[in-house]
């Protein structure tokens, strides 16, 4: 085992046990390998880790999350005040539970079935079995009646295993995807498990109130456990809640990096290097078929084959982050998105010019915040999104009160961003129209958009939801 270069190897408190645990499928760490063969870690530029450190450092906090990659070192170690507890998977389980049951199963049934969900009994199989590994490796960590805290669709069985394990503990369980209608849910062989995994949770967040509501008729479909408004009362008295908690970005932080002259200087280059046309329109996504990627080239590239828009008036940036590569459906995408761009840069674009810069790499926080400073327009049009933060990124980046926001009805950020343009992405004519409106949309009209989505933004950051969800856990 290569040696660790910043991490020492003391758990939180004296007993190694820790007042409120963090359970998410990655550790808030990334382990960086040196020249030498040596690690280390860095803290990964996250919002959810920016908005719970501060909790945790106050808590006696651990987090406890998959390193990444083969390492099978189970030792807590600390990282700048916060305890890490690695849980390792095997390279099957990488596949299966991850890859498969996580990306291949779950992902697409709970994002409108976009794609067609694959059912595989060994894929659950393993999805139990880690889920197993980590609510164990919880209940180890957990002190006693400590809140613990459980992240993602990855782990839904954890809540209900831990709760058998550490009755004692409080446990609240946030889903950052959406939670699908019964109609589609039903369709999983498992979906009992699933509803009973949530349940052993004290307090269910969700994006948006909607989800809750998909969650609750399951509950009752399912369980046939009695629900009123946003609370469960199961058979044995104990009681669950269900409720809607928004999540948010760290504005500050953004905020301030938007503001700095070197980040202005950026996003002035930025606008130069695609030739400086009347509009710069941006689109920054995951590569992921749920993005609505391929929807929005298709209306771009049409509103320049139409003639509506030329490259002096408007150049589309797409940064597509790469994303699950090893998943099939991922590779598909990929290749089609690389064609689409092709063909609409060879039809419209010129030389030194093309009508989209599209980029499958990854940027700095940095380079993020000078192209939304660059961009007069900022394109978001998923097909089912459980918030989308690029969304509210842009709104923060913008001081000066201009730019305008084109955004999905089906994303979570839609139901507090009602000053956006709203689109149905699958209606391309329409997406077509509001693309146009958003680029000849007059200026006082864009800035008393912007106005409203930043005062709602600025005051529900990634600390108010964090401290939001805690305290509904914690006050009984
Ligand atoms: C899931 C849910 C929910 C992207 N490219 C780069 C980069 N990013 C950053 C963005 C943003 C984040 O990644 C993506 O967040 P999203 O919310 O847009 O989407 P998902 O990754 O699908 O996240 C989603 C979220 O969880 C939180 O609950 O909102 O609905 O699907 O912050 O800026 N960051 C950097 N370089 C890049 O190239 N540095």
């Amino acid at each position: 085992m290569p040696a660790r270069k910043n991490a020492a190897r003391t758990p939180a408190g004296a007993s190694g046990r820790s007042d409120l645990v963090v359970v998410a499928n990655r550790l808030s760490v990334d382990r960086v390998v040196g020249r030498d063969g040596s690690t280390s870690w860095r803290r990964s530029p996250g919002g959810l880790v920016t908005a719970l450190e501060p909790v945790l450092r106050r808590h006696r906090g651990a987090w406890i999350g998959w390193p990444g990659g083969p390492i099978q070192d189970t030792t807590p170690f600390e990282l700048d005040g916060l305890t890490l507890v690695p849980v390792p998977l095997t390279e099957d389980e990488v596949g299966e539970y991850y890859e498969g049951f996580s990306n291949a199963t779950l992902w697409p049934l709970y994002h409108d079935v976009i794609v067609a969900p694959e059912f595989h009994r060994e894929w659950w199989d393993s999805y139990v079995q880690v889920n197993q590994r980590f609510a164990a490796r919880a209940a180890e960590i957990a002190a006693d009646k400590a809140v613990v805290w459980v992240h993602d669709y990855q782990l839904q069985l954890v809540p209900q295993l831990l709760r058998v394990l550490r009755p004692d503990l409080r446990i609240g369980f946030f889903l950052h995807i959406p939670f699908p209608p019964t109609e589609l849910f039903m369709r999983l062989p498992w979906r009992r498990r699933i509803i009973e995994g949530l349940l052993g949770a004290d307090l269910v967040g969700f994006q948006v109130p909607g989800a809750a509501a998909n969650f609750a008729r399951l509950v009752r479909t399912l369980t046939g456990h009695k629900t009123h408004r946003d609370l469960v009362t199961l058979s044995d008295g104990r009681t669950v809640r269900a409720r809607a908690f928004p999540i948010s970005i760290d504005t500050d932080e953004l905020s301030a990096l938007a503001k700095s002259p070197e980040t202005e200087a950026r996003a002035k280059e930025l606008r130069a290097e695609v030739g400086n046309p009347r509009h710069v329109l941006l689109g920054v996504d995951r590569m992921d078929y749920t993005k609505g990627i391929r929807q929005r080239l298709r209306a771009f590239g049409e509103l320049l084959q139409d003639g509506h828009v030329t490259v002096d008036d408007a150049v589309l940036i797409q940064v597509a982050t790469p994303s699950r590569e090893r998943v099939e459906q991922y590779r598909v995408l990929r290749d089609e998105i690389d064609r689409m761009v092709g063909n609409i840069n060879g039809d419209h674009g010129r030389i030194g010019t093309p009508a989209i810069n599209y980029m499958h790499t990854s940027f700095s926080r940095k380079e993020m915040a000078a192209l939304f400073l660059a961009a007069d327009i900022m394109v978001v049009t998923p097909l089912r999104d459980g918030m989308n933060l690029v969304a509210k990124e842009y709104v923060t980046c913008r001081h000066s009160e201009d730019g305008a926001l084109v955004l999905s009805e089906f994303a979570g950020a839609a139901a507090e961003l009602k000053q956006a343009f709203l689109v149905n992405p699958y209606d391309i004519n329409g997406l077509k129209e509001t693309l146009l409106a958003a680029t000849h949309a007059d200026s006082r009209d864009v800035t008393k958009r912007m106005r409203a989505m930043r005062k709602y933004i600025l005051e529900h950051d990634i600390g108010r939801w964090a401290s939001g969800f805690l305290d509904a856990l914690t006050t009984p």
